[in-house]
C-alpha cells in the first residue's frame, strides 16, 4: 500500500514538471509505403480521407438504426460509421441497467401482452419527431412488427420513456411515421386477424379479419403518445405494408400500401399453394389514402366510438365521411415515400421492375371531383390508376425503398433482387446512375432523408446479406451498411461497416448539431418519469428504513464508496435498494451488481434508480461498482448480510486486518502535505491561464473543488480522532482525505493537459 501510494504520488509530479511518457516511436513509413504494404488503391485513400475521422474529432450526422430483432436502437455516426451506443428499447439491456432497475421495468411492463413479458421486439422502422417537416432532435420513435407496439425514445439522454400496445392489431409495420408537426404516429398492421381478442377461424377470414391504420396521438409537451387520444382506421384485410405522412399540399393525408389484397389464406400442409403465391397473383395491390385531419377532427366532435380504450373508424363511417380511398398499385409493393414537397409519392413493387411515381394534385382533384372507378368489396372507393399516376420509371429488379435527394427530382431507390441502388430524375423520369452493392438492398438513408428539405451528402445502404465482405464468424453473419458519397453525380461507395445485433430495416439520420443531450441528470432524477425520484437521498442522509418486512436502503454512490457498506436484512424481507450518483462531473457513471440477485444498475450523475427484490436465503452477498470509476474502483464494494430468522450476534468485537498507531497516521499526514503542494501547483498553472475560455477545464475544476470540499471533511474528521488519541480512526481517515486528493489532483492534471494542448494563454 505504501508503495502504491509513493508510486502514484510521484507519477502525478512527473506530470507536473512535465516528465510525460516519451512519445519518440513515430512509424517511419511513408504513405505509398503504407499503400504498397495493405494493397490500397488512390480511390481507397479518397474514400478514407471522406470517412476517416481523427481521434477527438466528431461526425457531422447521427444515425439511429433499428435494431433487428435485438429490439434495440443503434446509434452511430457518419461518415465514420462508428457505433455510439445501443439503446436498450423492447429489450433488457444490462448496460443501461435497462429491465434491471425498477424504474425501467415498468416502462418494459407496459409493452406487456395479455399479461405477459414480451421480452424481444422486431424493431423496424424509427422516426424522428418534427416540426413543419423538419427534424427537430427531440424524440424518436420506433415500432415492433411482431408485437405491434411503438416506442417513445427521448433524445435529451437517449433513453426509452414510454411503449404503446397497439389495441386491435396482432402485427404492425407500417410504423413509425410522422406527421409533419408529430401531431400523429402512424403505424399500420401488417397480417390481418381480428380486432377482438380470442378464436376466428380463418373461414371468416374476409369476414372478422381486419387490417389497419393507427394514428397515435402525440403530446409535445410531455414527451408522451395518448393512447386515450388516438385513433385506428379498420382496414380490409390487404396486409397493409409502411406507411408515409403527406407534407405541404398533402399535409393532413397519410398513405399506405399493402401486400395481399388478394386476401389469400395459405394452407400448404393442407395441399393448398403458399402465401406467396396466393398473394401475388393480381397485377396490383391497393395503396390506402386516409384523411387524417378530418378524422381527427370527428373525433373532437365526438363522432367516433371508443372500442378498445381507443377511437375506432370502422370502414362504413370512413368511406361516409369521405376520409378513406384506395389506388391501384405495383405489385406486392413495399415502400411508400412521400416527396419532400409533398406533391408526389412514390411506390415501388418487388415484383415490378417500375417505381410508379403518383400525382398528389392528380389524387386531389379525383377525390374532388368523386371520380372513382368502383368500389372495393368493402366499400370503398377505387381511384382509377390513370387518375392518379404520374409516370413510371423502370429501375432495376425489386425496387423497395425510395430516398430523396437534396437536389430536385433526384431520388435513391433500393434494387433488391439486382442489389444495387438506382438514381433517378422522378421530374423527367429516367435512370440517372447505378452503383451495385454487397448483397441484397433493403431500406436506404440519406442524411435528413424524410423531412421536408433533405441534406443529400451520403447514403447508407442496409443490405440484407454480408456473405464474404468480412472476416467469417460462423453462419450467423453480421448486417452490412455500406456508406455511399452521393454528394457528386456519381455515386461512390466508401464503407462498409458490419452491424452484429439483429437485422436492422431502417435507419434515420439527423445533423449532429440538432441534438443536444444531457450530460448529467437533475439530482435524484427518475430518469424513466422524467421527475424527481421520490427515494432520492443527499451525501450525509443515507439511511435505511424498515417497515414490517420491508427494507428500504436510501443509498448514493460518489467516486470512490457506495452508502451504505453494509445492509443488513432478514431472511423473507422485501429488500429495496435505492442509489443516486452524487457526481456532477461528467461520464461519472457507476454501476451497481450483486452477486444471486439478478440486480444490475447504471447510475448516471445525477440519476435515481431503484430495485427491489426477496432476500429469500440467508447468505452473504457481495456488491460493487461495475464502471471503472477511479483508481480505487475496486474497493467500491459493500455487503448485504441476509441473516437467518432470529439470528442474534455473537458478543465480543470485531476483528480487523490492521492496526494503526500514532506513527502511521504522522506517515500519511506527511504524505497529505506532499499531495496538497502537487495540487497547489497544478492549481496556480491552471489559474494562472485563461481557463475560463475552456469549458472542459472549467467543468473538471468545479468537479476538483468538489472533491477538494470532502477532503476537506474527510481531513477535519481525522484531526478530531488524532485528538482524542484514536490512531486507528485517525490514520483511516486521513487515507480518506488522501483518496480525495488524488482524485483531485486527477482533475486537476485533467485541465492542464486540456489548456497545453489546447493553447491556453497566460494571463498573469
Ligand atoms: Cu423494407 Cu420492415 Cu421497411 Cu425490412 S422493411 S427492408
Ligand atoms: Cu464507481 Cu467504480
Amino acid at each position: 500500500m505504501k508503495v502504491n501510494k509513493k508510486r502514484a504520488l510521484s507519477l502525478l509530479t512527473g506530470a507536473v514538471l512535465g516528465l510525460g511518457m516519451a512519445s519518440s516511436a513515430y512509424s517511419q513509413a511513408s504513405l505509398e509505403d503504407v499503400m504498397k504494404a495493405r494493397g490500397l488503391t488512390q480511390k481507397d485513400l479518397l474514400a478514407a480521407a471522406k470517412t476517416y475521422t481523427p481521434t477527438g474529432a466528431r461526425d457531422e450526422y447521427l444515425a439511429f438504426s433499428s435494431g433487428g430483432q435485438s429490439g434495440h436502437v443503434i446509434v452511430y455516426g457518419i461518415p465514420s460509421m462508428r457505433i455510439l451506443k445501443y439503446i436498450g428499447v423492447f429489450t433488457p439491456e444490462p448496460w443501461q441497467g435497462y429491465g434491471f432497475d425498477d424504474e425501467s421495468k415498468a416502462v418494459l411492463a407496459q409493452g406487456q401482452i395479455d399479461g405477459k413479458d414480451i421480452k424481444y421486439g422486431d424493431t423496424h422502422h424509427p422516426a424522428f419527431s418534427e416540426t413543419d417537416g423538419e427534424y427537430n432532435g427531440r424524440y424518436l420513435f420506433i415500432n415492433d412488427k411482431a408485437n405491434p407496439r411503438i416506442a417513445v425514445i427521448d433524445l435529451h439522454d437517449f433513453e426509452t420513456k414510454q411503449i404503446v400496445v397497439n389495441p386491435f392489431f396482432k402485427s404492425a409495420h407500417g410504423g413509425a411515421f410522422v406527421t409533419p408537426n408529430t401531431e400523429y404516429v402512424m403505424d399500420a398492421a401488417q397480417y390481418a386477424a381480428p380486432f377482438e381478442k380470442g378464436f376466428v377461424p380463418l373461414e371468416e377470414f374476409n369476414d372478422k379479419y381486419r387490417g389497419g391504420l393507427t394514428y397515435w396521438k402525440f403530446n409535445d409537451k410531455v414527451g408522451r403518445l395518448e393512447p386515450e387520444n388516438s385513433f385506428t382506421f379498420e382496414m380490409p384485410p390487404y396486409s397493409q405494408d409502411l406507411s408515409d405522412a403527406g407534407k405541404g399540399p398533402s399535409e393532413g393525408w397519410g398513405f399506405t400500401n399493402s401486400f395481399c389484397s388478394e386476401r389469400y389464406v395459405g394452407g400448404i400442409e393442407r395441399g393448398r399453394p403458399p402465401f406467396e403465391a396466393g398473394c401475388s397473383q393480381k397485377d396490383t395491390d391497393f395503396m390506402h389514402v386516409t384523411n387524417w385531419k378530418k378524422a381527427a377532427e370527428l373525433v373532437a366532435a365526438g363522432k367516433v366510438k371508443k372500442v378498445n380504450g381507443q377511437y375506432l373508424i370502422t370502414m362504413e363511417q370512413a368511406v361516409k365521411e369521405g376520409i378513406f380511398f384506395l389506388i391501384p398499385e405495383p405489385k406486392s409493393p413495399h415502400g411508400v415515400d412521400v416527396s419532400p414537397d409533398g406533391t408526389h409519392i412514390i411506390v415501388s413493387g418487388k415484383l415490378d421492375s417500375h417505381a410508379w411515381v403518383y400525382s398528389w394534385e392528380k389524387i386531389q382533384k379525383a377525390i374532388a371531383d368523386k371520380k372513382f372507378e368502383g368500389k372495393d368489396p368493402y366499400g370503398v372507393p377505387i381511384i382509377a390508376m390513370k387518375d392518379a399516376l404520374r409516370t413510371q420509371v423502370q429501375v432495376g429488379l425489386g425496387p423497395l425503398h425510395t430516398q430523396y435527394d437534396s437536389k430536385e427530382c433526384v431520388v435513391y431507390t433500393s434494387i433488391y433482387v439486382d442489389s444495387m441502388v438506382t438514381k433517378w430524375d422522378y421530374c423527367e423520369g429516367k435512370v440517372l446512375d447505378q452503383l451495385h452493392i454487397h448483397y441484397n438492398i433493403g431500406h436506404l438513408v440519406a442524411m435528413e432523408g424524410d423531412s421536408a428539405s433533405p441534406d443529400g451528402k451520403y447514403l447508407v445502404s442496409l443490405n440484407k446479406l454480408a456473405i464474404d465482405r468480412f472476416n467469417p464468424v460462423g453462419p450467423l453473419h453480421p448486417q452490412n451498411h455500406q456508406l455511399i458519397d452521393i454528394s457528386g453525380d456519381k455515386m461512390q461507395l466508401l464503407y462498409d461497416m458490419p452491424l452484429p445485433l439483429g437485422e436492422p430495416h431502417y435507419v434515420v439520420a439527423i445533423k449532429a448539431d440538432k441534438l443536444k443531450p444531457v450530460v448529467r441528470y437533475k439530482s435524484g432524477w427518475n430518469s424513466r418519469a422524467d421527475k424527481r425520484s421520490e427515494f432520492r437521498t443527499r451525501a450525509g442522509r443515507e439511511k435505511t428504513v424498515r417497515e414490517g418486512n420491508r427494507v428500504d436502503v436510501y443509498g448514493t454512490v460518489i467516486r470512490s464508496h457506495i452508502t451504505p457498506e453494509i445492509i443488513e436484512v432478514e431472511e423473507g424481507d422485501t429488500v429495496s435498494l435505492h442509489f443516486t450518483n452524487l457526481e456532477r462531473a461528467q461520464d461519472e457513471t457507476h454501476g451497481f451488481a450483486m452477486y444471486g440477485q439478478n440486480v444490475n444498475l447504471s447510475i448516471e450523475p445525477g440519476k435515481t434508480v431503484s430495485a427491489t427484490f426477496k432476500a429469500e436465503k440467508a447468505g452473504v452477498y457481495p456488491y460493487y461498482c461495475t464502471e471503472f470509476c477511479s483508481a480505487l474502483h475496486l474497493e467500491m464494494q459493500g455487503y448485504l448480510l441476509v441473516k437467518p430468522k432470529g439470528y442474534k450476534a455473537k458478543a465480543g468485537k470485531a476483528s480487523e486486518g490492521t492496526k494503526y498507531t500514532k506513527a502511521d497516521f504522522d506517515k500519511q499526514v506527511k504524505t497529505n502535505v506532499d499531495t496538497q503542494a502537487v495540487i497547489d501547483s497544478v492549481v496556480a498553472f491552471i489559474t494562472s491561464h485563461n481557463y475560463k475560455d475552456f469549458k472542459t477545464v472549467v467543468d473538471l475544476v468545479t468537479d476538483a473543488t468538489d472533491q477538494l470540499g470532502f477532503a476537506a471533511e474527510a481531513k477535519k474528521k481525522s484531526e478530531g480522532f488524532a485528538a482524542k488519541g484514536d490512531y486507528q480512526n485517525a490514520t483511516l481517515w486521513a487515507g480518506q482525505h488522501w483518496q480525495y486528493q488524488v482524485k483531485t489532483a486527477d482533475l486537476g492534471l485533467r485541465a492542464k493537459t486540456h489548456l497545453e494542448e489546447n493553447g491556453a494563454k497566460k494571463v498573469k
